[in-house]
């Protein structure tokens, strides 16, 4: 039986301060159904979806941040998504400021099947930035400060006939990220980020930014033989300047889709499944070619 499926990367423009919770998800839900009507099974909305991207102004922990998290998923004014998902048969993945009722705060993404439940849960390992205030940067990258380094591993989920594996943002960066996945034999893996197009510690590298959003997510897809869903929020939020670029993945690193705008915006293509065995059981057949033993140092710590 084909396990062909359309997936949908909705790309989000600026979910400014002054954009309420219930306007976003008003703006998500809108993605969502259009998604449905062209045939999605899946959808994937970006890191830190529901609100604006806090981390970039040092504020009092938790007292200040504590608007921008999620004590409860879904709260009353994110249910509308859920119960959205529910009428249209709409499987999605969201990323979100999550604090635990012991009080730990983590940086979050969540996978809901296409009936509405909550299937599986990933809290982002490769927090980057910095722990206090750098006043010298126009814009501060606190997320050291705000979230705990997540503490679920990188689980894969087996869900929608599909094996599905999560990161968000700075994660798609690290190959690391993508063999934990790969050897879990993931077969698609979805995920959110928010990127400024400047980066201030290395100003030189600011026109990459794209090359390096497309570079990782192209290296990754390849090197382990998945499919990619990445999706970007994207525009002038609140002053910072976010790439855009979200775009689709196929094992063999081709890009499938990819965003043409900085606003909101569907980007979906066709993926099999299957096809992940087309690299798989060729060039990167793991138990063929392989070689752990070698490979020691990279569960060590240090440089
Ligand atoms: N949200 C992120 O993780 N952003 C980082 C930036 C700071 C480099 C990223 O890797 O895109």
């Amino acid at each position: 039986m084909s396990r062909k499926k359309i997936v949908a990367a909705a790309q989000m423009g600026p979910v400014n301060r002054a954009t309420s919770r219930a306007e976003a998800v008003s703006r998500m839900c809108d993605l969502m159904r259009q998604a449905a009507s062209r045939g999605a099974a899946l959808i994937v909305f970006p890191e830190l979806a529901l609100t604006t991207f806090f981390p970039r102004w040092a504020l009092k922990h938790p007292e200040e941040t504590g608007r921008y998290f999620e004590t409860e998923m879904p709260s009353p004014e994110v249910a509308p998504l859920f119960a959205t998902a529910r009428s249209s048969g709409i499987g999605f993945y969201l990323g979100y400021a999550e604090a635990t009722p012991e009080g730990r705060y983590f940086n979050t993404s969540i996978l809901v099947d296409d009936t509405g439940d909550i299937v599986g849960k990933y809290r982002k390992i490769h927090l980057p930035g910095h722990a206090e205030p750098e006043p010298w940067r126009p814009f501060q990258h606190l997320e050291k400060a705000y979230f705990e380094k997540g503490d679920l591993g990188f689980p894969v989920y087996e869900t929608m006939e599909t094996r599905i594996g999560m990161c968000l943002c700075n994660d798609r960066r690290w190959p690391e990220t993508w063999r934990m996945l790969g050897l879990d034999r993931a077969e698609l893996v979805l995920l959110g980020y928010n990127t400024p197009a400047h980066y201030p510690p290395a100003p030189e590298h600011d026109h990459l930014q794209y090359f390096h959003n497309a570079l990782s997510l192209q290296a990754g897809a390849y090197q382990n033989g998945v499919w990619v869903v990445a999706t970007a929020k994207a525009g002038r939020e609140d002053g910072c300047d976010l790439i855009g670029g979200s775009m689709i993945v196929a094992p063999t690193g081709e890009i499938a889709a990819q965003a043409t705008t900085l606003g909101d915006e569907l980007v979906m293509a066709e993926i099999d499944p299957d096809r992940c065995g087309e690299i798989r059981r060729n060039i990167f057949d793991f138990a063929k070619h392989r070689q752990p033993d070698e490979y020691k140092r990279l569960s060590e710590a240090g440089p």
